[in-house]
């Protein structure tokens, strides 16, 4: 199962069988005050910062969401994303629940990339967001991700969450979008909250891999909200979400990248270490340039 994405010149394809890959979270303004205040002014400088850098750390996808209080979304997601694509040269996840903002980005991103995919985050099991989100990404041949979540908000077992991305995936598919271009997120709560949201999620992982077959993304860092040494907890559980299934998880790319390609090498995905030992070098020959 491949999902090929695309910007103006680079293709990236999420599939099992490859290494995984980072989609970088950072172009966010959630618990970042400077971001979120210049992002209010109309200020997008801080976005082209981010990009650069992730891209330096090795994302392969960039995330982009301007979602604040007292952001006109409609206006600067599109704005954003024509920004990132020209600093840039990686395939996009569009990150809003604005439908009219997410179909502004896809207008520019079709225009900056007029044979480019971008992946929309995000649908789930909402009837209003299947019926409004699900037909822009068959107009526009972009992915989607689809959370596993509905009216009822998250379901607290596995096979609930199952059931949601059953659901997402007909519905998708009843539209024209092909399987491939499906990706779901499992979603992680807080294990400081419930000592159980970590089990079920990595449950439902990999169950959704099994019965449906689709690639699965992940925002990671929920997982250890409000408990001491978060990136511990992060790393740890960014591992066991691998193995489940997870193969484009969202992230801080520059914190977890190392963690990640010792998972693909233990999983067999690094051949010869190859990956493994390129970044181990890097960082060896950026050390002796400090
Ligand atoms: N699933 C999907 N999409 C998502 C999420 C998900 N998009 C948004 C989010 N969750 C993933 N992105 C982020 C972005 C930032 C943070 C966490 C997840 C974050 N920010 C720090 C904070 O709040 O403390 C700021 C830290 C800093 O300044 O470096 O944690 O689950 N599909």
């Amino acid at each position: 199962m491949e999902t090929i994405l695309s910007s103006k010149s680079k293709t990236v394809i999420i599939s099992p069988e490859r290494p995984t890959v980072l989609i970088g979270e950072r172009i966010n303004p959630t618990g970042k005050k400077r971001l979120a205040a210049a992002l209010m002014e109309g200020n997008l400088e801080p976005v082209r910062t981010e990009a650069v850098a992730q891209v330096e750390a090795g994302a392969d996808v960039l995330d982009v969401n301007v979602g604040a209080t007292g952001v006109d979304e409609v206006e600067l997601l599109p704005a954003a994303v024509r920004l990132v694509m020209e600093t840039v040269d990686v395939p996009l996840c569009i990150d809003s629940a604005n439908p009219e903002a997410l179909r502004a980005a896809l207008t520019v991103y079709k225009e900056m990339a007029p044979h480019g995919k971008p992946l929309i985050n995000s649908v789930n099991g909402e009837e209003a967001r299947l019926e409004r989100v699900l037909p822009l990404v068959a107009e526009y041949g972009a992915a989607v991700i689809g959370l596993t979540m509905d009216d009822d908000g998250i379901p607290a077992t596995a096979r609930k969450r199952l059931a949601i991305a059953h659901k997402i995936v007909a519905r998708a598919e009843s539209v024209g979008i092909p399987r491939q271009d499906i990706v779901i997120d499992c979603l992680a709560l807080a294990v400081g909250a419930d000592s159980q949201a970590g089990r079920v999620a990595l449950d439902a992982i990999r169950m959704v891999q099994e019965e449906l077959g689709v690639n699965l993304t992940l925002g990671v860092s929920n997982v250890s909200f409000g408990l001491p040494e978060r990136e511990l907890i992060n790393l740890a559980f960014l591992a066991m979400t691998i193995q489940q299934g997870v193969n484009c998880p969202i992230v801080d790319v520059a914190k977890v990248r190392p963690t990640v390609l010792a998972a693909d090498l233990l999983l067999g995905r690094d051949e010869y270490a190859m990956r493994y030992i390129k970044a181990y070098r890097k960082r060896l020959a950026a050390a002796a340039r400090c």
